[in-house]
C-alpha cells in the first residue's frame, strides 16, 4: 500500500474539500472527520461536506469545534485547491459529480472503484478507507496525528470490520488499531457510542422485526425483512440510526445471507451481507444496479412492488447458492 503520493498531496496543498458517500457509515464519518481534524491541528484551510446531517451515534466523537468547517450544502468545487473523495467507489455513490473535471483525490478501499477521480489511490487491502488515512498522516514528517484524530480514525476501522469481527479483520488491521491506541484513541468512548447505546425504542422495533417482519428462502439460508417508513415511524426511529440493523440478523446462526428492503427513489434498496467468501453478495449487488465487497454489498430494484422486488431478489440469492454447488 504505497501512499506516499497521497502524503506528498496533502503537504504540497492547501485549501482542501474533503466529501464522502451518501449515507455516510463509521468509515465515512471517521475517515472525513479524522482527516478533517488533522488538517485543522496542522495549520491547513480545510472543509468538509456531508449529504445528509450525521447519525446521532457519533456525535459524542465529535469535537466541538467542528461545525464551521461541516457544510450542509454542496460549495461550490472550484474554490478549492484539491478535493478529497473518501470510502467511495463511484460518482453515483455521490450524486453526478464528474469529479475529474476538479482537482480531485479518490482515496478508498472498495475493490470496483471506477477511478473516478482526477487521481486515484485505491488500497481494497486495507480494511477501513481510515487506515489508508492514518498511513498518509504517520508517513508525513509535517502531519502530526493527536488523540481526537487517533479517535475518530480507529472509529472508522472499528465500525468497519464491525468490531474486528468481519473477515477484512487482517493483522494490518489489528496492527493499526493497535498504533491508533498508542497514539491515544478513546476505545471505551468509541466501543460506548458505537456498540452499547441503542435506544430503547430501537431494540422494541429490532424485537418487533423479529417476531413479525423477518422472511427467509432458498430453505432457510436466506432472510430478509422490508424496513417500511409506517415500521421506523411507529417506534420513532430516524432511518439514519439504523447502520447496525442489518447485524440483527446477520447473527443469526441459520443464515447464511441476508437483506433489508428499503423502499427508494421509485423501487427498493438493499442491504446485503454473506457470512461465507464463496458467496458473494457483491456479485448479486452488481446484477442488481449496485456493487461493493463479496460479504457486504447493496443494490437498487426499480420495482413499485414489494413483492415483485422480493421475487428478483430471492432468485438472485437462489442462483447464487446454485451457482456455487456446480463450481
Ligand atoms: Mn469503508
Amino acid at each position: 500500500m504505497n501512499t506516499q503520493p497521497i502524503t506528498e498531496i496533502i503537504e504540497n496543498n492547501d485549501n482542501f474539500l474533503i466529501v464522502t458517500h451518501v449515507g455516510p457509515d463509521g468509515d465515512a464519518i471517521g475517515s472525513t472527520l479524522g482527516l478533517l481534524n488533522a488538517l485543522l491541528e496542522n495549520g491547513k484551510r480545510v472543509d468538509a461536506y456531508f449529504h445528509e446531517t450525521i447519525p446521532s451515534a457519533y456525535l459524542p466523537l465529535m469535537p466541538d469545534n467542528f461545525k464551521p468547517y461541516i457544510s450542509g450544502d454542496l460549495p461550490e468545487l472550484s474554490k478549492y485547491d484539491m478535493i478529497l473523495c473518501l470510502d467511495f467507489s463511484s460518482s453515483e455513490r455521490f450524486g453526478k459529480i464528474d469529479f475529474s473535471k476538479y482537482n480531485s483525490v479518490n482515496i478508498d478501499h472498495h475493490p470496483d472503484n471506477t477511478q473516478f477521480a482526477k487521481q486515484n489511490f485505491v488500497f481494497p487491502e486495507a480494511a477501513a478507507t481510515a487506515v489508508i488515512i492514518y498511513k498518509i498522516l504517520k508517513e508525513s514528517s509535517l502531519l502530526r496525528v493527536s488523540q481526537s484524530t487517533a479517535t475518530l480514525l480507529l472509529t472508522g476501522l472499528i465500525t468497519d470490520t464491525g468490531g474486528f469481527r468481519f473477515q477484512n479483520t487482517s493483522p494490518a488491521a489489528l496492527r493499526s488499531g493497535a498504533e491508533l491506541l498508542e497514539d491515544g484513541a478513546d476505545y471505551s468512548l468509541i466501543i460506548n457510542s458505537m456498540f452499547f447505546a441503542k435506544s430503547a425504542n430501537l431494540a422494541k422495533m429490532e424485537a418487533e422485526i423479529i417476531c413479525y417482519h423477518l422472511k427467509t428462502g432458498c430453505d432457510g439460508r436466506f432472510a430478509w425483512f422490508f424496513l417500511s417508513e409506517e415500521l421506523l415511524d411507529s417506534f420513532n426511529i430516524d432511518e439514519k440510526d439504523t447502520e447496525g440493523l442489518i447485524d440483527l440478523i446477520r447473527s443469526i446462526k441459520e443464515f447464511e445471507i441476508v437483506a433489508i428492503l428499503k423502499q427508494k427513489d421509485g423501487g427498493f434498496r438493499i442491504s446485503l451481507r454473506s457470512k461465507h467468501e464463496q458467496y458473494s453478495v457483491g456479485s448479486v449487488a452488481r446484477k442488481l444496479n449496485g456493487g461493493g465487497h463479496d460479504l457486504a454489498a447493496g443494490g437498487f430494484i426499480p420495482s413499485d412492488s414489494l413483492e415483485e422486488a422480493e421475487k428478483i431478489l430471492v432468485e438472485n440469492i437462489a442462483d447464487l447458492f446454485k451457482e456455487v454447488v456446480k463450481k
